[in-house]
């Protein structure tokens, strides 16, 4: 299963991302792919340089969505505002937001994680955004999980 899943994941993907920090993170780099399975997606997300206080207990966890906006940009108090809010064509309130997706967990600031689902197929978010907060998503409260703050954006092509 596991040796299929990386021959499959060798192939093309069907959709990427370029990851990268805003202003006050630009460390933070990397890349999204998608790739379509089934009646779903597997997408696969391997990032660096996310804010990491080295602290045994700190927080190592952020927030993961796809948002419905196309543009990386914004203002002086939310640098990707034009990513607008999470992607979420069937009107369901946090965590069901098809653009709702497993947060990500960082290791000294790198995060690698491959998953599958079927909220959405690699067409349908082309053209919307990633985008990693500052703090993991509770999947509670509406409407994005009190997750913090946007760390970094891609445009998803
Ligand atoms: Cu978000």
């Amino acid at each position: 299963m596991t040796d299929g899943i990386l021959r499959f994941l060798a192939n093309q993907p069907k959709a990427f991302a370029h990851v990268k920090g805003s202003e006050h993170y630009p460390d933070v780099q990397g890349l999204v792919t998608f790739y379509d399975l089934m009646d779903g997606t597997i997408v696969m997300v391997d990032i660096s340089g996310l804010p990491d206080t080295g602290e045994p207990c700190g927080g190592k966890f952020y927030g993961f969505h796809i948002h419905e906006g196309a543009a990386c940009t914004g203002n002086d108090t939310d640098p990707f505002a034009d990513a607008g809010t999470h992607y979420n064509p069937d009107n369901c309130p946090h965590p069901a937001h098809a653009g709702d997706m497993p947060v990500l967990e960082g290791n000294r600031g790198r995060a690698w994680t491959a998953f599958y689902t079927e909220r959405f197929t690699p067409e349908q978010v082309k053209g919307k955004t990633v985008i990693i907060h500052s703090m993991a998503d509770d999947y509670r409260s509406q409407p994005s999980g009190d997750s913090g703050e946007k760390v970094a954006c891609g445009t998803i092509r």
